[in-house]
C-alpha cells in the first residue's frame, strides 16, 4: 500500500548521496543517459550538452538504449558495491523519453529488487507519469523549479512543448507551472520522496527564489537544492553575470529556516558514475552496439 511503500521510500533517503549529505562519501550513484530528448527550451541551455538541470553544462553525453544501459548498471554493479542509487538525468528529459526511462527502469529491476530509483525531470510531462514513476519503484525524484511566478518564468523559457503544441511567454511559464506543482503534489502523495533544483539566476529569479521554495515545502518536497548557473557558450544566458558563492551561499542559508537545503551538489554529468565527488564517468563507455 501507499503507506508501506512511503516508509520504505523515506528508509532509503538515509544511503541516498544527494538526500543526505552524510552518504556521499561512502554511497555511489551511477547516472544512465538514456533520455536524449527534451519537451522544454530554458534560456541556459543548449541542446547539444546535457541538461543543466540535473548536469555539468558543456558536458556531451552518448546516449546509450535501455538494454545497453542494463548492460552498463550490471557491470558497474559488479565493479562497485557501494552503488546505492541509479539516477535517469538526460541528457535531455526524462519524462520526454517515457519509453526509454521506464524500459531501462522495468529491466534494471527484474535483476536487481533492491537498488534505489531516482528520476530528475523539468516537470512539464509530470503529471502524466507519476503513476508509471510508482509502478516501476522510483522512490526518490527531483523537479527543476525555477520559479513560481508566469511572469518571471517567461524570462526564463523560450518554449515548452505540450501534446502537440508549441508555447511561448507567459502561457508557457503557466503551463510548465502548473504542471510542476500538480506533479510535485502527485509524487509526494504518493509517497515519493522529492528535491527540487533551481538554478539561481542574477536579476531573474534570485530575489523571488525564497518564494519557490516556501511554494514546494507546502507541496511536500523534502529538501531545495539552489544551484549555481554555469553559462554555456551560445545559450540566451551565455552573459549573464554570476553568482558568487558567497551569494550562494547566504541564500542558502535564508532558506534553511524554511525547508531544508542541499550544501553539496556537484552537478553531475548525465552519464555520471561513482562518489559524488568522485566522477568516473570517462572510465565506462558505452558498450558497442550490436
Ligand atoms: Fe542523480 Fe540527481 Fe538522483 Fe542524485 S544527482 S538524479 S538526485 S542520483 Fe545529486 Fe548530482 Fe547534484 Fe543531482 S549531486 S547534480 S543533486
Ligand atoms: Fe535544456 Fe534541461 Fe531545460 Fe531541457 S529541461 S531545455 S535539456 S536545461
Amino acid at each position: 500500500g501507499a503507506a508501506s511503500s512511503a516508509a520504505s521510500n523515506a528508509a532509503r533517503t538515509k544511503t541516498h548521496p544527494c538526500f543526505t549529505c552524510g552518504a556521499c562519501s561512502s554511497a555511489a550513484r551511477l547516472h544512465l543517459p538514456i533520455a536524449p530528448r527534451c519537451n522544454l527550451s530554458c534560456n541556459y541551455c543548449l541542446r547539444k550538452y546535457d541538461c543543466p538541470n540535473e548536469s555539468r553544462p558543456g558536458v556531451t553525453t552518448a546516449v546509450l538504449t535501455p538494454e545497453q544501459a542494463l548492460e552498463r548498471f550490471l557491470q558497474v554493479k559488479r565493479d562497485m558495491p557501494n552503488l546505492t542509487v541509479v539516477g535517469i538525468a538526460g541528457p535531455g528529459d526524462s519524462l520526454a523519453n517515457p519509453e526509454a526511462t521506464f524500459r531501462t527502469l522495468e529491466l534494471i529491476r527484474r535483476e536487481d529488487p533492491e537498488i534505489t530509483f531516482c528520476m530528475s525531470t523539468n516537470g512539464l510531462a509530470l503529471p502524466e507519469f507519476v503513476e508509471d514513476m510508482r509502478r516501476v519503484g522510483v522512490s526518490h525524484a527531483t523537479v527543476t523549479i525555477n520559479a513560481v511566478d508566469p511572469a518571471i518564468g517567461a524570462q526564463i523559457y523560450r518554449y515548452a512543448e505540450y501534446w502537440g503544441g508549441r508555447y511561448t511567454g507567459e502561457t508557457a511559464a503557466a503551463l510548465l507551472l502548473a504542471n510542476q506543482m500538480a506533479g510535485l503534489r502527485a509524487l509526494t502523495r504518493a509517497g515519493i520522496v522529492c528535491k527540487v533544483n533551481t538554478v539561481m539566476l542574477k536579476g531573474i529569479n534570485d530575489a523571488h527564489i525564497p518564494r519557490v521554495v516556501e511554494t514546494v515545502r507546502d507541496l511536500g518536497a523534502e529538501l531545495t537544492n539552489i544551484m549555481q548557473l554555469i553559462p554555456v557558450k551560445g545559450s540566451v544566458f551565455e552573459n549573464l553575470p554570476l553568482v558568487s558563492n558567497k551569494e550562494l551561499m547566504n541564500l542558502r542559508k535564508s532558506c534553511e529556516p524554511t525547508l531544508r537545503q542541499m550544501y553539496h551538489c556537484k552537478q553531475c554529468r548525465a552519464d555520471a558514475v561513482g562518489l559524488l565527488g568522485d566522477d568516473r564517468s570517462i572510465d565506462y563507455r558505452p558498450p558497442a552496439a550490436t
